[in-house]
């Protein structure tokens, strides 16, 4: 469909202050290389070329990093590759991100001896050649902000989550220079007449709530945010917040700290009628065309027709922009991307009036999130709450002295494991999946866990030892770097008497089966947090079966976009949707 608009930026600020423009506006932020590529059908190298894109495509804007402070492509040293990245254009990429366990600065020493960029050095070139060069009706989003994100990528996620509750004033310290870093380079650009919007893309949820207690983000990260909101409501400009992920605990705090909008609004994570219901009078959102399916698996039409859907349900009365529910990546495919664009600009005049079943597609859906609302009751005979404050106050003199004190009363290690601790770390766990309480604590708790047993570890290998549940040989599929998750499980499994053996990330097919053949687990589990690499799992039970060795062991599969069908679908013994579900599940199989 020929698209006849202009670029108009005050289009896309009606719809930042929650009115009707003439039509919705596109809204993506991020659309990788290689998409971009195909649509022009032409190299993308020039700041023009850039430009270029963004103009063709139909969008008010063109979007620009400020470069500064972007460790998610990982400072030096801190780097993990994942070779063989699928994307839909006939070859794979790798890609470095910075690597989970430990980052650059784990310490006040590494926090003091660092040399942070500066200010002064900062390349303003971009920004007076937009200014000079923009095509008419267009202006710039300025993508800045990510304090939180680029921390935690600074200390390496479990070091972050550890500091969190062990040395908060080291990860306040890194957090605050940060913010400081970020918000200099965001009074220099906004400087330009060019900048329209600023979005920030910090990452603080995943698809069942906060990465971390909001205590935190409300005095450490929200306070900058706030900062950089005041100046632009002075100026005049849009400020839009992107977070992957469930943030209802949050979003009146997204208000306060001034942002117009809230983008990606993932459909497996948050609710969008819900979401415009509660807050839509105040914020606009962007967003919600499902990334982990629709535009991934589905054909056009079903593209076609999801934003129809949107549009129909979300834009009437303003208030909302069409974008991905993250970015458009290098595997969505190219004629996906374009049904995206066409179907915003043919459904999206004001006013809306698009009747419910217009355009049918086959809508993808991804796993929603599966809260509990009980706990499990307890039983043991042992005080299993002792271990359990232990535990999350990762009080490790307490916890042994609890485990002491029921040995002298005559109970064997074993039971002491079974019937103490590991019932502990379950009521841990179902916390964790109520979200009572967040990752550090669970990643805490179960550390705490494990150094309790390798104090006794000495007496739990003699007489009266727990039984070792089984080896797990656990890694993250080829192409595909997600492995907070899959730590998560991994310890977990760990706390509950599994042997485990971490392969790491992007663990191709040829891997796993010579960990089969090396280390004889029962159990090989596959973790998967990006859609095109979940067909890896599939690749690796197929591997499994070449190698005569699929019999010898269960398969399990996880991550936030693997569904029970899916497993089934591809042959695996069985899906758990989180850390605490797949120890269960393990304890099922070799039941
Ligand atoms: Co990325 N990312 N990311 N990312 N990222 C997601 C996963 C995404 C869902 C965001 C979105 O759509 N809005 C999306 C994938 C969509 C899809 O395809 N379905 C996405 C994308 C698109 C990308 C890139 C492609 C972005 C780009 O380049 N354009 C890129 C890909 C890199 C690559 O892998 N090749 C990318 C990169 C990154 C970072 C490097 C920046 C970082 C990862 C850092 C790291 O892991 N070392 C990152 C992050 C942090 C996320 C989000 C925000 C959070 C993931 C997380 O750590 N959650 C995520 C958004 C989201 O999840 N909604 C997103 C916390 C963790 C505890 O939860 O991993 O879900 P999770 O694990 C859960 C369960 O899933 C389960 O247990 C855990 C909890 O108990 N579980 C299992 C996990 N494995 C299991 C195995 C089991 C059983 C249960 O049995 C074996």
């Amino acid at each position: 469909m020929k698209r006849e608009l202009k670029p108009d930026f005050e289009r896309y600020m009606k719809a930042l202050h929650c009115e009707e423009p003439d039509c919705v506006p596109q809204g993506d932020w991020h659309v990788d290389h290689r998409p971009k590529e195909a649509f022009m059908g032409r190299k993308i190298t020039t700041l023009q070329d850039h430009v270029d894109f963004w103009h063709t495509a139909g969008y008010d804007y063109v979007t620009s990093s400020s470069g500064i402070l972007e460790p998610v492509r990982a400072p030096e040293g801190m780097t993990t590759k994942g070779e063989a990245v699928h994307t839909e254009y006939g070859d794979k990429v790798s890609r470095e991100w910075a690597n989970t366990h430990e980052g650059m600065l784990t310490s006040w020493e590494k926090f003091e001896a660092y040399t942070w960029p500066s200010i002064d050095d900062f390349d303003l070139s971009k920004w007076d050649a937009f200014d000079l060069n923009l095509p008419k009706g267009m202006k710039a989003i300025l993508l800045l902000g990510k304090i939180y994100t680029t921390a935690w990528m600074y200390m390496g996620a479990e070091t972050f989550f550890n500091a969190l509750e062990q040395d908060e004033e080291l990860a306040a310290a890194i957090i605050n220079k940060i913010g400081e870093i970020q918000y200099q380079t965001f009074l220099r650009v906004t400087e330009h007449s060019c900048v329209g919007a600023v979005l920030n893309p910090d990452d603080i949820a995943f698809n069942t709530g906060l990465l971390v207690h909001p205590k935190y983000l409300r005095k450490y990260v929200f306070p900058w945010y706030k900062k950089m909101g005041q100046v632009c409501r002075e100026k005049g400009i849009g400020f839009i917040f992107h977070s992957d992920g469930d943030c209802t605990e949050v979003m009146e705090d997204f208000i306060d700290c001034g942002f117009h909008a809230f983008n990606p609004i993932q459909p497996n994570a948050m609710d969008i009628v819900e979401v415009k219901r509660r807050w839509g009078k105040k914020l606009c959102l962007i967003g919600n065309i499902n990334l982990d399916s629709t535009l991934t698996l589905g054909t056009p039409n079903d593209v076609r027709a999801e934003v129809y859907e949107r549009i129909r349900t979300i834009g009437p009365g303003g208030g909302y922009m069409v974008s991905s529910s993250n970015s458009i990546t290098d595997y969505v495919p190219p004629e996906n991307m374009k049904a995206l664009i066409d179907a915003t600009y043919e459904f999206g005049k004001y006013p809306i009036q698009l009747e419910e079943g217009g355009v049918k597609g086959k809508f993808w859906t991804s796993t929603t999130k599966v809260r509990k609302t009980e706990t499990t009751k307890i039983e043991t005979g042992l005080d299993v709450n002792a271990y359990v404050d232990a535990f999350l106050s990762n009080d490790l003199p307490k916890a042994i002295a609890a485990m002491q004190r029921d040995i002298d009363r005559g109970v064997s290690p074993g039971a002491v494991v079974s019937d103490g601790l590991i019932p502990a770390i379950t009521i841990i766990g179902e916390q964790f999946q109520n979200g009572q309480i967040y990752i550090p604590e669970m990643m805490i708790a179960a550390r705490a866990m494990s150094a309790t047993l390798d104090h006794f570890k000495e007496r739990l290998t003699g007489k009266g030892a727990a039984k070792k549940l089984g080896t797990v040989v656990i890694g993250t599929v080829q192409g595909d770097l997600h492995d907070i998750g899959k730590n998560l499980v991994a310890m977990i499994l760990k706390g509950q008497g599994f042997q485990v053996e971490d392969l790491g990330v992007s663990v191709s097919t040829a891997k796993f089966v010579q960990a089969v053949k090396e280390k004889k687990p029962e159990i090989v589990a596959m973790s998967a947090l990006l859609t095109t690499t979940m067909i890896e799992m599939k690749a690796t039970i197929e591997a499994l079966k070449a190698a005569g060795l699929r019999d010898r062991v269960k398969v399990i599969v996880g991550g936030a976009p693997v569904t029970p069908a899916f497993a089934a679908q591809i042959g695996a013994d069985g899906n758990a949707y989180d850390a605490p579900g797949a120890a269960k599940l393990c304890k099922e199989l070799l039941a």
